[in-house]
């Protein structure tokens, strides 16, 4: 009975001091106002890249139900660069965040209850999530994969994790946001969570403590880097801030008839198949037939201006002429309600089929042309799917087969 008190005993005895040489913060830059501005400003941008993160996935994975619309035919355009954007500036924001809140790592006991132990675990999910998220977003941006893990369900999952622990971090803190949102909060000589070895400083914060930097200073410094980082992303997708667009992946100027490839035919092995003499549209429906290429090139085309909007973030808007989808696909048997698939001459690869139905089915082209000019082997020769606010990476290039799934 002794021994058992003293093996309960003695790390209890423990937990009430702080181990020796254990970090004590006395600065008095970090504090709930900076903690509660910059948190609001996360929390928007967070809010935002969510829900548009959500929209993303619809275009992955939709409901028979519930088609995607065709107008505006730059939804998908602005939802996913609004997305990146928002994304991409919140890594900014989150390191000043943590910054702010770094030395209650260091808060002594590690949980003062069941509760606050519980609590600390979330803030704890929460933190780590999010840094995954944004870390993979970015790599998968630059268009980088270096793992083996599929990035679609792990970004989609993770941001459920963080949206959720979130939720339960924002209503916990609600009084101290509340508190620190306040003026006087930012003028405060002190306000560091207790027990992390603050001292109470004399002076007015707005002064800055040896000269360096004020909390009013690191509160526009981490608003002007998020601005900054939004700015030169957003040039990949608005004409205008196309020049300083420093953190754009791709330059719609600088790519071939002004539209970015992300594959091109050769990294998808399709140029000895593509450019192939039996070449056949193999149209497999309840009627089915071939096209050859001289047949398909004499089909009658429309023109539609519809952007390439890339998940990744860049969009360009370009002309085309095609073949209205619709055309062929009732030839075969099908309808204006049918779900229609659609595969490439690639041999392997994610993006070889794409499920188009709905609003999207009835105002797809099989694109011809780009901008003027007959499609070449990168942009998706002999043919290629372009439907309004879709999301690029279902615009099959290289098609050579067009069927109904159930
Ligand atoms: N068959 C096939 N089609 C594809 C791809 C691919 O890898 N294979 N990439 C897609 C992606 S991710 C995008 S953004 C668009 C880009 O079209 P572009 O190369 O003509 O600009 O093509 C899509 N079509
Ligand atoms: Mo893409």
């Amino acid at each position: 009975m002794g021994r058992l008190r003293t093996i309960v005993a003695r790390p209890l005895a423990m937990l009430a001091h702080e181990p020796p040489g254990w970090p004590a913060f006395r600065g008095r830059l970090r504090s709930e106002a900076i903690t509660a501005r910059v948190g609001l400003l996360l929390g928007i941008a967070v809010g935002l890249c969510f829900g548009t993160g959500i929209l993303s996935h619809y275009q992955y994975t939709p409901w028979s139900w519930i088609a995607i619309p065709s107008a505006p035919v730059w939804g998908y355009r602005l939802t996913q660069g609004i997305h990146v954007i928002t994304g991409l500036a919140a890594i900014p924001l989150l390191i000043t965040k943590l910054w702010s809140v770094f030395p209650k790592l260091f808060v002594w006991p590690p949980a003062r209850s069941v509760v606050h132990g519980l609590e600390r675990l979330s803030v704890a999910i929460l933190v780590s999530a999010s840094i995954v998220e944004v870390t993979i977003g970015l790599l998968n941006i630059l268009n980088w994969y270096p793992w083996r893990f599929s990035f679609i369900d792990v970004h989609h999952w993770l941001a459920w994790v963080i949206i959720g622990s979130l939720l339960l971090h924002i209503a916990v803190k609600l009084p101290v946001i509340r508190r620190g949102l306040t003026r006087q909060a930012l003028e405060a000589p002190d306000n560091l969570p207790a027990g992390v070895g603050a001292t109470a400083g004399a002076e007015s914060d707005l002064e800055a403590p040896a000269g360096g930097i004020t909390r009013r200073g690191v509160l526009i410094a981490s608003g002007a880097g998020a601005g900054i980082v939004a700015l030169t992303t957003a040039g990949q997708a608005l004409t205008p801030l196309r020049p300083v667009a420093l953190l754009g992946v791709r330059d719609p100027q600088r790519a071939p008839l002004g539209v970015p490839i992300n594959r091109t035919a050769a990294q998808a092995g399709v140029r000895q198949l593509a450019t192939a003499p039996d070449y056949r549209l193999r149209m497999a429906g309840p009627k089915p037939f071939d096209l050859t290429l001289a047949e398909l090139e004499a089909m009658p085309t429309v023109r539609r201006s519809l952007p390439i909007s890339c998940v990744e973030g860049w969009s360009a808007g370009a002309d085309w002429d095609g073949i209205e989808l619709m055309d062929l696909v009732t030839r075969m048997g099908g309808a204006a309600d049918s779900r229609v698939v659609l595969g490439s001459l690639e041999p392997d690869g994610p993006f070889k089929r794409s499920l188009i139905f709905g609003p999207q089915l009835q105002a797809a082209l099989l694109a011809t042309h780009l901008n003027g000019v007959r499609l070449t082997l990168d942009h998706g020769y002999p043919v290629r799917l372009i439907a309004p606010n879709r999301a690029g990476v279902f615009n099959t290039k290289w098609i050579t087969q067009i069927g109904l799934a159930r």
